[in-house]
């Protein structure tokens, strides 16, 4: 099986209260680890394909066979955000970014406060299942973008936003509906509390010096 679960990377009990460790368990061991073996299942059809990387399935979506692409878009993609989404969060989360990254935050949104804002109403706003996103966009610049299905703005294109993620929030039912059912916008904005920063600004030092992205992430893949 070339593709696996990595363990959360801290007790199903350290995000709470903002999010519960019965979703975070059910979320991380059910969902998660469902598009891990639908990807391994579909990729059993195409071994030559078994030794490529996530970051190269997902950016040469176009090159994958198109009798396995939409799996390997759905599960492929729904692996890599989840790792990003559960490593971007700590219980020493919350607060605000510092360094460069707050300095390109400061230059593109005007302000922090101006970003969380226009990063929430984004997440908020996809219609249905999907992520809201902060990137680097092609132009170097961050962008702040949403995504339907498991779409990653790494998936060149097939997005319309491309990019290099340095940060995700999961806007699927799956992800607040346990704790916070149909409220979407309370959901995000008690997300923000568990943000942890220091690791999204070490994403950003790596992706503007260009290090291979999705392993940048934090686990091997
Ligand atoms: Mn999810």
């Amino acid at each position: 099986m070339p593709h696996t679960l990595a363990p959360l990377p801290y007790p199903l009990n350290a995000l709470e209260p903002h999010i519960d460790a019965k979703t975070l368990e059910i979320h991380h061991d059910k969902h998660h680890a469902t598009y891990v073996n639908n990807l391994n299942k579909a990729l059993e059809t195409h071994p030559a394909l078994q030794s490529k990387t996530l970051e190269q399935l997902l950016t040469e979506l176009k090159s994958v066979p198109e009798d396995i692409r939409a799996a390997v878009r759905n599960n492929g993609g729904g692996h890599a955000n989840h790792i990003l989404f559960w490593e971007t969060m700590s219980a020493r989360g919350g607060g605000k970014p510092a360094g460069a990254l707050a300095d390109a935050i400061g230059k593109k949104f005007g302000s922090f406060d101006a970003f969380k804002e226009k990063m929430s109403a984004t997440a908020v706003a996809q219609f249905g299942s999907g992520w809201g996103w902060l990137c680097i966009g092609d132009d170097g610049d961050l962008c702040v973008c949403s995504t339907p299905g498991h779409d990653n703005p790494i998936m060149r294109g097939v997005v319309q936003c491309p990019g290099k993620p340095i940060l995700v929030v999961d806007v699927w039912e799956h992800a607040y509906y346990l704790k916070y059912q149909n409220r979407r916008a309370d959901f995000v904005s008690a997300w923000w509390n568990v943000v942890d920063w220091a690791k999204v600004g070490a994403l950003y030092d790596k992706a503007v010096k260009g290090v291979p992205h999705i392993d940048s992430w934090g686990i091997a893949l």
